[in-house]
């Protein structure tokens, strides 16, 4: 299989990178700087058609959504063991977490960093960034609570789903002073050795 990654380091294709490294899989990798503008070129827009990182050529066909990427990746190598088997009463567990990291832990991260560091300042809404922020950080509360005595999401064994949720948590390090639970996490997280070479 021939794989090319579409990406920038500190955006989300560090998701499928990390995972590649994971899988101990060979690819390409392409910088597309889309904060030069590398994005909307017409020939990336062949490729991804938002213009975004991550996009994945496997064989000359593309997939995009950082999620998706992982989520099939990790599936064509059940040998490797990123994710509990389809008949494993754990896969039901493994597909909420791979979904809450995009729909529920992320739009309220991205929104917080939109209105605090993305958009032009005289564009930013201060309620909305503080709105956020609170969705955000009663999220990650739970969140703490639900990893107690886990080292992983699904328990003992690291899976893909702690690189889609792990990844945001990464986001802002600061928040999680005061969950000691995640902190631990995150420092587990970032000992393994396939994320330390994306980084
Ligand atoms: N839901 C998409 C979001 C991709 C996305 O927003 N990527 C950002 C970098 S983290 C990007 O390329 N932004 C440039 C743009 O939107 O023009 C995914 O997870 O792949």
């Amino acid at each position: 299989m021939e794989l090319t990654l579409y990406g920038l380091n500190k955006t989300r294709s560090m998701r499928p990178q990390w995972l590649l490294e994971e899988l101990d899989l060979n690819y390409n990798y392409v910088e597309v700087d889309i904060f030069q503008g590398k994005g909307a070129t017409k020939e990336y827009l062949k490729i991804h058609p938002y213009g975004q990182v991550p996009a994945l050529d496997v064989d000359g066909k593309v997939i995009f959504e950082s999620g998706a990427i992982c989520h099939w990746l990790t599936d064509q190598f059940p040998e490797k063991r990123l994710a509990p088997t389809m008949d494993s009463p754990q896969r039901m567990e493994y597909e909420q977490w791979m979904f809450y990291a995009t729909a529920t832990l992320e739009p309220p991260a991205f929104n917080y960093m939109l209105h605090t560091q993305i958009l032009p300042e005289a564009k930013r809404v201060e309620a909305i960034a503080q709105w956020n922020k609170k969705q955000y950080t009663y999220i990650i509360k739970i969140l703490n609570r639900l990893l107690k005595d886990k080292p992983y999401l699904l328990g003992d064994h690291f899976s893909t789903a702690d690189i889609m949720v792990g990844y945001l948590l990464f986001w802002f390090p600061d928040s999680l002073q005061q969950f000691s639970t995640l902190e631990k996490y995150c420092a587990r997280l970032a000992r393994r050795e396939a994320l330390l070479k994306v980084i």
